[in-house]
């Protein structure tokens, strides 16, 4: 419920929510990441933990996230998933500089990768919202991050909670995309979902220039759903997943998929008609196929209206 239903109803919202440390469909555990599940409520909260590097990511970093979205995502009393990063200071500063070799980051392997291009298209297509809990820089690859999910931001402090597209809540203190400065660019998401978001102007203004951008900024171009204290961040991130939460999964998935359709081409349309399928097996039309094979005999669709 929101605030306005508990003042009508003489009842006390409560935004308390007890975090139980989780582990991935392996029972592996995490080492740059923390993944916990909300007792009783149906949120799963995945952190970067590396507050050190201001929250970058190496190749393992994106590795674990993957794991834990793909636990989030098969978890059956899982409805919504907040994406956030350790600490008040930085959300993500995109790709760890320092193991940035010729073929992309290398940590334990001598080979480079860009596995956060994975992570990418994961939070694009999961079907349950992802929330992005935004507290200080989001910067390059952690900016772009932020801008695939669902997001809300916040004022004091210049702290960003952002919502975009179902899929992330994100809370932001200053949004930079200085990938040019430090020869790196992401002429993928990171271009084409920032036009979508702010216009193409802005859009180039922002890659072209590399200028920092307050949460107030960001919010006003729509970059951001919500700028909020940062006190109120996590109480005021919750509510929204509780507000998702009230509301039909199927109808929260078929949405999600059919917000990117169109920009997602072939992978879009897949995915809604993925949806269609899935409610079409739900159906005695649907079952009907089914059964009359099994049963050896021909299927009678007859039955079924030719709807105008
Ligand atoms: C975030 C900033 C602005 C914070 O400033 P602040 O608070 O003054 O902290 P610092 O003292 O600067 O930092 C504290 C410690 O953290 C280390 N650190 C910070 N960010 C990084 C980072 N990204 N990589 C490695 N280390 C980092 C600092 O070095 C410092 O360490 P110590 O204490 O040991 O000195 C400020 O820190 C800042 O500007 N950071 C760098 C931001 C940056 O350049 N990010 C990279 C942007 N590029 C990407 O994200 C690439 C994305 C990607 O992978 C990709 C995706 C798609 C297609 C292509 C690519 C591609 O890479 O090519």
């Amino acid at each position: 419920m929101d605030d306005s239903y508990h003042r009508i109803h003489g009842e006390v919202a409560s935004h308390e929510v007890e975090w139980k440390t989780a582990c991935d469909e392996y029972g592996k555990e995490f080492t740059d990441i923390i993944y916990e599940k909300a007792i009783g409520e149906g949120i799963a909260k995945i952190t970067i933990n590396r507050p050190e590097r201001r929250n970058a990511f190496r190749p393992q970093t994106i590795k674990e996230l993957i794991r834990a979205f793909n636990d989030a995502r098969d978890d059956s009393s899982i409805g919504v998933i907040i994406l956030t990063g350790k600490g008040t200071k930085a959300f993500c500063s995109g790709g760890d500089q320092a193991l940035r070799k010729a073929d992309g980051y290398a940590d334990f392997e001598n080979f480079g990768r860009l596995n956060v291009l994975d992570l990418q298209v994961q939070i694009r297509r999961l079907p349950k919202p992802v929330i992005a809990m935004v507290a200080g820089y989001a910067v390059g690859g952690g900016h772009v991050l932020h801008m695939l999910c669902c997001s809300c931001s916040f004022h004091l402090w210049m702290v960003v909670l952002m919502l975009h597209a179902c899929a992330f809540v994100a809370l932001i203190r200053i949004i930079w995309l200085d990938m040019p400065q430090v020869g790196s660019f992401d002429a993928g998401y990171g271009s084409s979902i920032m036009s979508r978001l702010v216009g193409p102007k802005k859009a180039r203004e922002m890659w072209f220039l590399a200028r920092f951008y307050t949460a107030s900024e960001a919010e006003k171009m729509g970059l951001v759903n919500a700028v909020v204290p940062l006190e109120k961040l996590e109480q005021e991130t919750i509510k929204w997943c509780r507000e998702i939460l009230r509301n039909s999964p199927t109808a929260i998935r078929v949405l999600k998929a059919a917000l990117n359709a169109v920009d997602d081409g072939h992978a879009g349309l897949q995915e809604v008609g993925g949806n269609a399928t899935l409610i079409f097996y739900g159906t005695e039309e649907g079952n009907e196929g089914k059964t009359a094979y099994v049963e050896r005999r021909r299927p009678n669709f007859s039955k079924f209206s030719r709807r105008p």
